[in-house]
């Protein structure tokens, strides 16, 4: 079989002491964690479109700047065909279980939608082989509703119903490649379903599409008896000005107020979060708080640059804080983490693909590690606990039982006279306990 990374071996676990470049520090598949081995905690996975796509483009160029040797420059069923066998080289390689993709990442359109389903159905069955014999299977597939024109006033919020009726026909076709290639989940990531200008924009019809696009795409999951989760990824602009989906708050209020709670969970992404003005962590309470945590993009933005530059995570303070309120909320199910990342354009060679997922890997291992680390310790949990103890008992149980309402508060407000109990929040003292794990 032809080899597409040679001289790269198969990348092994060497320890922390290792100065390997091609080897994890940190990352140990089988070593285990709070019961689960790495590998099942953490369910990382590839992304197709950086990773197999990806040229290494800017606002400033769209000339090809990465090094990809199997690549003929050419976007044809062919080239397409060609591709497969180096995504799952590659995920092999790194011992990674899982990829995601969309649908024009792994075929290219044809004429016309049946031209266009028949190349993506070429396709699949040479995934699904691969899937096969390599065990790497598929976290989520998606659609892409934002790189051709037809997309260009959004995909399910579009004024024209025309591109509502195509992005439909595109969806369907897409849960049934995932349902067909065994996808753990689903995603939609709104593309450009938001707004340039609210001038020209009913946004209240516009939301109502994209409910009832949702509604349509649940009815079909069920009838053709797919299994796989449903996310929504948020994002609040790019390549909007202002999208719907902004962040896990707004996501939330838009699943409920259409009776979409029960459908879809939230598959957060740092850099999305970071751009709404949140951090990864606050995304990640607000959806594990409503019971719709899913799955995760692992990325990073740059402080200084405010757009999705999609950088390989690799502060470990960043991946503790996330492995912290993943495990507080049991941890990925259907879940996984996905590298939504790309390396830099003056990364141009192959093995810089290698070097930023081995960093991704090892950053989430620590950060995994740590974040047990902190748990095991407790303190941390208990502090939080002992700050909330008033609610346990007395004035504060009543309250949470719903015994008391105005009129017998302010009763005993007026027996305290004034509140003498308040205590500090030991940000700090709390800052240093985090940094003896770290
Ligand atoms: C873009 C999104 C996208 C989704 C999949 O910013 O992160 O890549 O994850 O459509
Ligand atoms: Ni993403
Ligand atoms: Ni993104």
């Amino acid at each position: 079989m032809k080899e597409f990374f040679p001289g790269i071996p198969a990348i092994k676990y060497e320890g922390p002491d290792s100065k390997n470049p091609l080897a994890f520090k940190h990352y140990n598949p089988d070593e285990v964690v709070e019961g689960k081995t790495m590998k099942e905690h953490l369910r990382f996975s590839v992304v197709y479109w950086h990773t197999m796509r990806g040229i290494g483009a800017d606002m400033f160029s769209m000339t090809r700047a990465w090094q990809r040797p199997w690549e003929d420059g050419t976007d044809s069923l062919a080239m397409a065909l060609k591709r497969v066998p180096v995504l799952f080289e590659f995920c092999q390689k790194l011992g990674v279980p899982f990829y995601a993709f969309h649908d024009r990442d792994v075929a290219p359109e044809g004429k016309n939608l049946v031209e266009t389903n028949k190349n993506l159905d070429r396709v699949v069955k040479e995934l699904k082989k691969y899937q096969k014999d390599t065990g790497v299977g598929l976290l989520w597939g998606t659609a892409c509703l934002f790189v051709h024109p037809r997309y260009m006033h959004g995909a399910a919020t579009s004024c024209n119903a025309d591109v509502f009726a195509f992005a439909a026909a595109q969806v369907k076709k897409a849960i049934e490649v995932t349902h067909e290639l065994d996808g753990a989940g689903y995603v939609f990531w709104g593309g450009r379903e938001g707004y340039s200008t609210l001038l020209n924009t009913n946004m209240k019809r516009e939301l109502d599409h994209l409910a009832a696009f949702l509604h349509m795409a649940v009815d079909w999951k069920k009838e053709i008896g797919f299994k796989g989760q449903f996310y929504i990824e948020p994002k609040p602009k790019e390549p909007t000005k202002h999208q719907y989906d902004s962040d896990a708050a707004a996501c939330l209020n838009f699943l409920r107020e259409y009776g979409l709670m029960r459908h879809l969970k939230l598959n957060i992404e740092t850099n999305h979060a970071t751009l709404a003005g949140h951090t990864m962590q606050h995304d990640l309470e607000v959806a594990g708080a409503a019971g719709a945590l899913g799955s995760i993009d692992a990325n990073t933005g740059d402080l200084l640059l405010g757009w999705d530059t999609d950088q390989f995570p690799t502060d470990i303070y960043l991946t503790t804080q996330i492995m912290l309120t993943i495990l507080k909320y049991g941890g990925f199910t259907t879940g996984g983490t996905n590298f939504d990342a790309k390396c830099r354009r003056e990364s141009f060679e192959p093995v810089d693909l290698f070097h930023a997922h081995i960093g991704g890997m090892d950053a989430f291992a620590r950060g995994l590690k740590i974040a047990a680390a902190i748990r095991k310790d407790g303190r941390l949990a208990q502090f939080v606990k002992n700050r909330y103890r008033s609610w346990d008992t007395g004035i504060g149980k009543d309250i949470e039982k719903g015994k008391v309402g105005f009129k017998e508060l302010e009763k005993y407000a007026m027996k305290l006279g004034e509140v003498t109990t308040n205590e500090s929040g030991r940000q700090e003292y709390l800052e240093n306990l985090i940094n003896e794990f770290i």
